[in-house]
């Protein structure tokens, strides 16, 4: 006779350690093989998702209590694409369950066109070291959509916080007015103009997270 706790076993979910990527769908089942970079051992597909030529959506499950998470494009459709263009400014996602971004605004220099195609790729570095990657792949249409508020969800467990160190650091005692003052500028170049419009939008981004979380 096979154990009750036999059958108990087989109704509890998976415990999938790693993530996946539900929106856009992502190149496929990558659990055995994604500590592999770009893409978690998965290659460039056919089956490409369409999205808005200025941005889209995007939603993750994510399976660790915390990943320092970024989201990079890359230009292309094979295999010798690069995912150089950072999408969001990197941020600690904590907490198992469903993330989504409603939209990723993509920069207009990019001079994206009905037909570009692209790939995602989602990166997320947990306690262990090892980064953790999923791509998606992506066409950019000009009558594409963003998900519609309830297919973009965020489960109640997920929180965010925001990488860097804090702004009221002490300088190291040794250090001089000349050399506190290079150090500021230095802090200061992080925060490029560029930068501050991907940290003021991924901070709506979240603060919409949040408040659908919350
Ligand atoms: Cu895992």
């Amino acid at each position: 006779m096979v154990s009750v706790y036999f059958y108990l076993a087989l109704l509890l979910p998976v415990v999938s350690a790693h993530f996946s990527i539900t929106y856009p769908y992502w190149r496929g089942d990558s659990f055995a093989t994604q500590y592999t970079r770009p893409c978690g051992g998965v290659n460039v597909t056919t089956n490409r998702t369409e999205w808005p030529l200025d941005g889209g959506s995007l939603s993750f499950g994510a399976g660790h209590p915390w990943a320092i998470t970024y989201v990079n494009l890359a230009l292309g459709d094979d295999e010798t694409i690069t995912f150089n263009i950072s999408l969001i400014e990197g941020f600690n996602q904590t907490g198992k369950g469903d993330v989504c971004f409603s939209k990723l605004s993509i920069p207009e220099s990019l001079g994206i066109a009905d037909g570009t195609n692209a790939s995602l790729q989602v990166i997320q570095l947990g306690e262990l070291g090892s980064s953790l990657y999923n791509c998606a792949d992506i066409t950019f249409k000009k009558d594409a959509k963003i998900l519609e508020n309830d297919q973009c969800k965020n489960s109640s467990t997920i929180g965010w916080e925001q990488l860097g160190s804090s702004t009221t650091s002490n300088p190291p005692p040794s250090t001089t007015d000349d050399e506190s003052a290079a150090s500021q500028t230095g802090g200061a170049a992080i925060f490029a103009p560029g930068s501050i419009a991907a940290l003021g939008f991924s901070t709506m981004l979240i603060a919409t997270l949040m408040g659908l979380a919350f």
